[in-house]
Order: structure tokens, then C-alpha cells, then sequence
């Protein structure tokens, strides 16, 4: 059966690989892309301007051009969403109501939808945080993943919806900015690092959180989007692990490339946030069903990061 596919807030940090993803492994022209906002970069295949709590306007682009699965990735991340909480309630619940409804409706066939480490908070055990275990999220960006995982499991029990999730740890790219996130310091630093040899983190110096390289994430995301359906246990959301690193390592393994780099430290309110997460995930469960492994660690991540980011700073 063919599929076409439908990224909505494909202009993000994950999105704006994932379309890269999809295309090199689908074919370009059936994978549409979707934002609020017109994208600044050319497009390798079609574009529509979407809201994604605009149900109306997701079944026009639905209709359109055939789409069979969705990836739903607008949300507002951890620190933006304490910004405007009432708002990010809306937006990150809305917004997968109106999917999970168009195929429950059978307008879709699978859905994809990002959880995160979030959904975890201080009461939970911080070091191999297991698959099941305590979820009591301090962030209402956590509330929200943790209702949206109720959501999905609760569709997929009742009507047979075919929905999949990750919890993603930080995640850490150089083609795409990351917006408004708790991890964004460990993607800030090669940034600044290259630029002007220090970066002032707004995480303290053992702050260890979960974090994955995008090469790996977006191999993870479509890989579950891709396995058979009976290997697919998990419905509220998988962990999934990648490393896990502070900011005076991730700084150590800079410093192996920016020789004199400084690193200074003056955390901010995403201190809070970061500290009730936890340090780092029991992914057994994903290994165990459809055969996730990460490929990068530290200092292959440290070590791609540089050389990529090296190249597009000198080119822009
Ligand atoms: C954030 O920091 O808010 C995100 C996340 C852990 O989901 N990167």
C-alpha cells in the first residue's frame, strides 16, 4: 500500500531533519512538510501552511494530497512552555486530539507523536529511569507529554488507532536550531564554542541529563514508524537512550577541538527543570520490541558535531 506523509511543524529542530529523513528513504514528493510560517530554506518537495490546531485546515491538506500518516511534532518545549503555560496546554493538546480524532475517523492510518524525559519528575528514579515507573512531571510541558501518552494509549485501546511515541531525551543537531528547550545549552555550545571559543551555560556544571544525537533520533523515529505493527508493545510512549552527559564533560570534549575554550557557568529557572529529570533511561523495552541501538556516543556525537558546524558556520 503507498504512503504519503504529513509533517506538521516540519520547520523545527526535529522536523527540519525528520522531512530530510522521510524523503531520502520515501521520495521526496510524498512527503509533504507543514508549518505555521512560510520556511526560509528552498523545499526538496511540497510545502503547506498549516495550524496545527486547525483541524479544518489539516483535513484540506489531508485531502489534497492523499496523506496516509501523520508526524505531529509542533508543541512548545519545557522552558518556553513556562512562559505561557495556558497556552501550551492548548497547543500541545489540541493539536493531538485533532489527529488521533482523523484517524480514529479512519482519515489516517499511523500516527507519530513525540513524547519526552519530561514526563518524568523528581519523585522518579533518576539513574535508569525504567519504562514504567513513576511519572509526576513538575512542567506543565511534562503534563502535557504525560496527558498527550494517555492520549495515544487510550485511542490505540479503544479504536484501534495506530499511534507511536519516543520519549526523547535532548537532542542535539547541527542542521537546525533548537527552540526553547531545557537541553538546548548542549547544541548553544558548539555554537558559541566555534564562534568565540566560550559559552556561559544556563545549566550548572553536573547537571547530567539523557541526550541523542539527531542522526540516531531520526533513525529511531522512522524505524518505529516502520516496524510491524504486533512488535509495537509500548502505546503510551518508549524511552529511549542515547548518552547521557553533563555540561563539564560535553565542555571537556569541546575543549579537544577549541584549544583554550572556556566554559562558565550561570544557571537560570532551567535549573529547576533539569534537575527533576532524570540522568539517564532504561531503554530495554524498544531494544527488546523493534531493535533499537544507538550508534553514536559522546565523542563520535562531539566529534561529527564539530566538523559539520565548522563547515556551515565557514559557508554562511
Ligand atoms: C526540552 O528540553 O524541553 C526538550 C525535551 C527534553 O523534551 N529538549
Amino acid at each position: 500500500m503507498s504512503k504519503k506523509i504529513l509533517v506538521i511543524g516540519a520547520s523545527g529542530q526535529i522536523g527540519t531533519e525528520l522531512v530530510e529523513g522521510l524523503r531520502d528513504r520515501f521520495g521526496a514528493e510524498d512527503v509533504v512538510a507543514s508549518d505555521i510560517k512560510e520556511p526560509q530554506v528552498r523545499q526538496s518537495g511540497p510545502f503547506a501552511l498549516v495550524n496545527a490546531m486547525d483541524r479544518r485546515g489539516i483535513e484540506r491538506v489531508i485531502d489534497k494530497h492523499g496523506i496516509s500518516e501523520v508526524y505531529l511534532l509542533a508543541a512548545l518545549l519545557s522552558a518556553t512552555a513556562e512562559k505561557d503555560p495556558a497556552f501550551a496546554w492548548k497547543l500541545n493538546m489540541e493539536s493531538i486530539l485533532i489527529i488521533l480524532e482523523l484517524a480514529r475517523e479512519g482519515k489516517l492510518r499511523k500516527v507519530y507523536w513525540p513524547s519526552s524525559i519530561a514526563v518524568f519528575g523528581p519523585t522518579t528514579p533518576k539513574d535508569k529511569t525504567p519504562q514504567h515507573t513513576t511519572t509526576e512531571p513538575s512542567t506543565v510541558y511534562g503534563i502535557s507529554k504525560l496527558a498527550g501518552e494517555g492520549w495515544c494509549k487510550y485511542y490505540h485501546q479503544r479504536y484501534g488507532v495506530d499511534v507511536r511515541s519516543i520519549r526523547y531525551p535532548g537532542l542535539i543537531g547541527w542542521k537546525s536550531a533548537p527552540g526553547g528547550g531545557t537541553t538546548d545549552y548542549a547544541v548553544h555550545i558548539f555554537h558559541e564554542a566555534i564562534k568565540k571559543g566560550a559559552y556561559t551555560s544556563f545549566l550548572g556544571p553536573e547537571s547530567t541529563l539523557p541526550m541523542m544525537y539527531m542522526p540516531d533520533a531520526i533513525r529511531a523515529t522512522i524505524d518505529l514508524m516502520e516496524a510491524p505493527v504486533e512488535q509495537v508493545k509500548e502505546r503510551g510512549s518508549y524511552n529511549l537512550a542515547g548518552l547521557s552527559f553533563s555540561p563539564e564533560q560535553i565542555a571537556a570534549e569541546v575543549a579537544r577541538h577549541i584549544p583554550g575554550f572556556k566554559m562558565a557557568y550561570a544557571p537560570d529557572e532551567r535549573q529547576a527543570y533539569a534537575d527533576s529529570w532524570p540522568r539517564s533511561i532504561d531503554d530495554s523495552a524498544a531494544r527488546a520490541d523493534w531493535g533499537w541501538k544507538p550508534q553514536y556516543d559522546l565523542t563520535a556525537m562531539v566529534d561529527d558535531m564539530m566538523a559539520h558546524l565548522r563547515t556551515k558556520l565557514k559557508a554562511s
